[in-house]
């Protein structure tokens, strides 16, 4: 199965690595520090849905994903790189050459520090205006994408000019790798440009949703300027720390934890400082914010950004079952808008050759190649 991607981006220290831990569990370095991460992180993380099995009153068995609790867990890979800072593009930081690690992904999630204790460059003061850091990550990005655009700019004039190939052609060869259709890079040309900058911005507009992230939102002053920023963006506020530590308190069994949810139960006996930092956590951030934002900023980049369903193909139509009888075994993300064909071919190129036409499970409606598919359904296909 091809995993949707989701890259973390932001300035150095803003918890892009936190985020990445609590959302992994796989064990990478995180300090307070600048500059911790160099090389790139990958990992596999989960957004999550209701699963059909409630609805449907089924015990299900899933292969390809998780349940827990009512809640499908589908897999997804997250994408941690180094940090990014202003003028990264001429060199500053670490500069952005590791964008080429994050632009596979389909859609970003910057995480924007809103406690201000670090400037622009990463260096540690008391009151930066996190701000400032919104605008800056679009100019890198962009400068990013018009770098790679002008290295073959002229050869693409003098080829359109010949009549040899279209100019979104070559461009659109040139970003193969970075998830970028013909059609996002026509999109981009016909919404018009004065300068190469302008139609590198079009093209991230057009192909990289930005999900704003506002971490650390346990610190006092992040809080503030949290409630000063969503006046104006739309921002999720998260704690990347406490999503961590509610993941590792479910992962060693002291609490019941089902990501993204606005509540957790003690299971077993715990040390008092462990307890004290729970307590915390319910009071400061579950019971003001509804969570810790991380589940929701991935969930709302892959299904409201990226416009993702989920869709559960079963063999019977009436046991929910594939042919070694696993209930709701599977679930796929689909582009919204794909057809009962498109599955086919999602789940192996053979089933979408012999396609014959599928069922709807729950209405037990047949439909054609052409159906279109909604978040949710439960699917037969008939080869
Ligand atoms: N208070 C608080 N601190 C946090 C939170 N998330 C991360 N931090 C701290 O912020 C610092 C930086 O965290 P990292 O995850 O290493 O940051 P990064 O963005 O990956 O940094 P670079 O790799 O240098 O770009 C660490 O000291 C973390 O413990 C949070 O939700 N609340
Ligand atoms: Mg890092």
């Amino acid at each position: 199965m091809i995993y949707v991607k989701i890259g973390l981006v932001g300035k150095t220290n803003t918890g892009k690595s936190t985020f990445f831990k609590a959302a992994s569990l796989v064990d990478v370095e995180i300090s307070n520090r600048i500059f911790t991460t160099i090389e790139a992180n990958k990992g596999v993380t989960y957004v999550t849905t209701d699963c059909p099995c409630n609805e449907l009153d089924v015990s299900c068995d899933p292969k390809n994903s998780k349940c827990r609790g009512g809640t499908r867990l589908i897999p997804v890979e997250l994408i941690d790189v180094a940090g990014l800072v202003p003028g990264a593009h001429e060199g500053k930081g670490l500069g952005n050459k590791f964008l080429s690690d994050l632009m596979e992904a389909e859609g970003l999630i910057h995480i924007l520090d809103l406690s201000g204790r670090t400037d622009s460059e990463g260096n540690p003061v008391k009151d930066h205006d996190p701000e400032e850091d919104i605008d800056f990550l679009y100019s890198e990005i962009d400068h990013w994408i018009k770098n790679l655009l002008k290295e073959s700019w002229e050869e693409w004039e003098e080829e359109q000019k010949r009549g040899e190939r279209e100019l979104y052609e070559n461009i659109h060869r040139k970003l193969t790798g970075l998830g970028i259709t013909e059609r996002e890079v026509k999109n981009s040309i016909e919404g018009g440009y004065d300068d190469i900058l302008e139609l590198a911005s079009n093209i991230r507009k057009e192909s990289k949703p930005i999900i704003l992230a506002g971490n650390k939102v346990d610190l006092s002053n992040a809080r503030d300027n949290y409630d000063r920023l969503k006046e104006d963006y739309d921002i999720i506020p998260i704690c990347a720390e406490g999503e961590l530590a509610l993941r590792k308190a479910d992962r060693d069994g002291l609490i019941e934890y089902i990501p993204g949810q606005d509540h957790f139960e003690i299971e077993n006996e715990m040390k008092k400082d462990k307890k004290e930092a729970l307590k915390f956590m319910k009071e400061e951030i579950l019971d003001r914010y509804g969570s810790t934002g991380v589940q929701d900023a991935l969930n709302r980049g892959v299904f409201d950004e990226l416009n993702y369903i989920a869709v559960y193909p079963v063999e019977s139509k009436s046991k929910y079952t594939n042919g070694e009888g696993d209930v709701l075994p599977d679930a796929y993300l689909l582009e919204k808008g794909s057809k009962a064909i498109d599955l086919a071919y999602a789940i192996h190129s053979d089933i979408g050759d012999s396609f014959k036409g599928a069922i709807d499970a729950r209405s037990g409606e047949k439909l054609g190649k052409d159906s279109e598919l909604s978040h949710g359904d439960v699917v037969e296909i008939l080869t």
